[in-house]
């Protein structure tokens, strides 16, 4: 049976760690696409040339040419430029904008039955545009993002309570910026809620409140440390995530920016999310109860996506 083909349309910092990890867990053949000729040959002719010592078969190609990812099954969009520092995410919407433009007439042309995972920022807005622009079924094109807030959540957790990351679980609803929902009842250490370990005096609420205050500001602490680019190694891991998911059929549970049309009281938008992801792509949404106040919050970040859309709507009126 052929492998499967992975096609990673962006070969920048994400794109070459994506590839590096798509070989490492040999999850298929990969194409490392980018405009900029020789970056993702270079990258390619480099992780294949890991694969004697890593032990991996996959192969590598690098290209310019669209052509190229033709009947990808999956693709993972980092194309266009990544926030420097004193640079919000939604001052990317301009230029991200026409990328996804061309991102979504190549898939649509060469890999229309591919799950598209976008990572682009200013991501819920970008990933409803590349489905805009791809006409690809909704359930297959899907934003990753709550996968890495939620691990940044974890991370933190873990450390502040010294117990293993794999036994935190974290929730993290709404979009992908400064109004990110991390929701302290449904985040757990081993089944174990948040409130509950607090009041067993493992954490107080200051401290709690302090780590949910850092996941929100996750991406813009490492921007201010890196100076030249984002975060790119668990951005990457989150999307392969994803992508394992699908390709594997497992049913994951995972939160995602998925096209809500009818659950949490929504009526058509990407939003944070959780999600159910397997062979159909995003197979079900949870529909989940929230109180007064974290409905509160996500109405807030709702309401700053849709902003964000309209904005895209503004710029590009084929959107509109
Ligand atoms: P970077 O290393 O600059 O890579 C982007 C690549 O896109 C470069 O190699 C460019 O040549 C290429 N590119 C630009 N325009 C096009 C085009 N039209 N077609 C094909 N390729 C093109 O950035 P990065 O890999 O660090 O980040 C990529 C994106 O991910 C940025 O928009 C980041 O803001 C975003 N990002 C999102 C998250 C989320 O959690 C959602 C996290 C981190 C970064």
């Amino acid at each position: 049976m052929a492998r499967p083909k992975i096609a990673l349309i962006g070969a920048g910092q994400i794109g070459g760690t994506l590839a590096h990890l798509a070989a490492i867990k040999e999850l298929g053949d990969v194409v490392l696409f980018d405009i900029a000729e020789g970056t993702p040959q270079g990258k390619a002719l480099d992780i294949a040339q890991s694969g004697p010592s890593a032990g991996f078969d996959a192969t590598m190609k690098g290209a310019n040419d669209y052509a190229d990812i033709a009947g990808a099954d999956v693709c993972i969009v980092t194309a266009g430029v990544p926030r420097k520092p004193g640079m919000s995410r939604d001052d990317l919407l301009g230029i991200n904008l026409k990328v996804m433009k061309s991102v979504g007439a190549g898939i649509a042309a060469h890999a229309p039955n591919a799950f598209v995972i976008c990572i682009t920022n200013p991501l819920d807005a970008m990933v409803w545009a590349l489905r805009e622009f791809s006409g690809l079924p909704h359930e297959k094109v899907v934003g990753m993002a709550g996968v890495l807030d939620s691990a940044r959540f974890r991370h933190f957790l873990s450390v502040e309570f010294n117990v293993s990351m794999r036994d935190v679980t974290a929730f993290v609803l709404g979009g992908h910026g400064d109004t990110m929902v991390p929701l302290s009842r449904y985040s757990t250490v081993a089944g174990v809620p948040l409130p509950d370990l607090v009041a067993m005096g493992w954490t107080t609420q200051d401290k709690l409140d302090a780590i949910i205050q850092r996941t929100r500001d996750g991406g813009a602490e490492i921007v201010g440390l890196l100076k030249t680019g984002s975060a790119f190694y668990a951005p990457a891991t989150s999307a392969i995530e994803m992508a394992e998911a699908y390709l594997k059929d497992q049913k994951r549970v995972l939160p995602c920016a998925a096209w809500v049309n009818g659950p949490l009281g929504l009526d058509g938008l990407y939003v944070g999310v959780p999600t159910v992801i397997g062979a159909a792509g995003i197979e079900r949404i949870l529909d989940i109860k929230m109180n007064q106040a974290e409905q509160a919050m996500f109405d807030k970040s709702v309401d700053a996506v849709k902003g964000l859309v309209e904005a895209c709507k503004a710029i590009d009126p084929t959107l509109a």
